[in-house]
């Protein structure tokens, strides 16, 4: 016997992805619903590559009573309107919005890195699944943690556009068409030209200078991982379609030699080492796109401070960020609390 999930969002980039990996990993279902806005009620959408097609429901007038699992990835408007709905019809919501994310009675999950918290999942019947950004950072930092306690870390990320949605994909391909043809070009999506240029700015600006994306980052990192961890983050959208890559420097609380960090990294879960130092020998979002892995390479001491490493870290902003997670959510959820499949 399976679960019956539903997938709120289904035509989204995310609600895609969702479908594919919860078809790729045989996620077990006796029922799969595609829903989305009442806009694409009665469009379909494939199952993966299954050949299986879901005809997308309404969102407005979707009863959750007897669904198991909702995976949500609509935004923070449809969410605050439906997840907690579901929820309510004890239907277990797993939401990619930022909406519950910072809820002390939400947790917020990384199966390679926090599985425990999820226990505490039933005083509201959600789960929040992490910012993109946020979720390849701490598969990387989990087990260097545990080796060495992290005491400060200061990340820069270089961040593909379709984490601002297919809008931001096609801003990028449209304004490259346009500079190559000679074309005016207009930004929509983003605040400045994206294609052939790089942007310091993602989400809002906060009080205090940084955007939200960099709070974001800062506050799940040390929910996720350790409030004790300080994290300075900087954000930024740059021309490439899939994949976030970020610049790590950590410093250790006690000595951690880059090879070492090396030897813990190659048998952590979730991540995949390619650091061969030499020409190519790192991964790039190209190689990154349409996998599961968290990449990690350049691992290098940082001889500027203390017990300090500086490494490259990528991932696919759609899968490990996003979908990906939502689904080995769902997984966990199953193996220890609903049972069934
Ligand atoms: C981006 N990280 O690349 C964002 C997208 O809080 O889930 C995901 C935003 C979020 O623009």
């Amino acid at each position: 016997m399976g679960y019956r999930v539903a997938v709120v969002g289904a035509t989204g980039n995310v609600g895609r992805e969702m479908l594919a990996i919860l078809a790729e990993r045989e996620f077990p279902m006796d029922e799969v619903a595609a829903v989305a806005s009442s806009r694409s009620t009665g469009s379909e959408i494939e199952l993966g590559d299954t050949g299986k097609m879901l005809k997308c429901k309404n969102i407005e007038h979707f009863d959750f009573t007897g669904w198991d699992i909702a995976l949500f990835a609509c935004g923070s408007g449809p969410t605050k309107e439906y997840a907690p709905k579901a929820a309510a019809a004890g239907c277990v919501v797993i939401d990619n919005s930022s909406l519950f994310r910072m809820d002390p009675d939400v947790p917020l999950i990384v199966p390679e890195v926090n599985p425990d918290a999820i226990d505490g999942y039933k005083k509201k019947n959600i789960i929040a699944n992490p910012n993109c950004s946020t979720a390849q950072l701490v598969v990387a930092l989990k087990p260097l943690h545990d080796a060495a306690k992290i005491k400060r870390v200061v990340v820069s990320t270089y961040q593909s556009v379709s984490g601002a949605g297919k809008q931001g994909m096609d801003e990028l391909f449209e304004q490259s068409r346009a500079i190559f043809v000679g074309d005016q070009v207009e930004p929509r999506k983003f605040t400045k030209q994206i294609a052939f240029n790089v942007i310091p700015h993602i989400d809002v600006f906060m009080d205090d200078g940084s955007t939200k994306e960099e709070w974001k980052m800062v506050v799940e990192t040390k929910k996720i991982l350790d409030p004790k961890v300080k994290i300075a983050a900087t954000c930024v959208r740059v021309p490439v379609f899939v994949g976030h890559s970020e610049a790590v420097s950590i410093e250790f609380e006690n000595e951690i030699s880059a090879t070492e960090a090396q030897d813990i990294l190659r048998e952590a879960p979730g991540i995949m080492l390619v650091d061969k130092r030499e020409d190519g020998g790192y991964v790039t979002p190209v190689e990154a796109a349409g996998d599961s892995a968290t990449y990690i390479s350049r691992v290098r001491e940082d001889s500027t401070v203390d017990n300090g490493l500086i490494l490259w870290c990528v991932s696919d902003n759609l899968r490990k960020g996003a979908a990906l997670n939502a689904v080995q959510i769902a997984e966990l959820l199953g193996r220890r609390h609903l049972k069934k499949g």
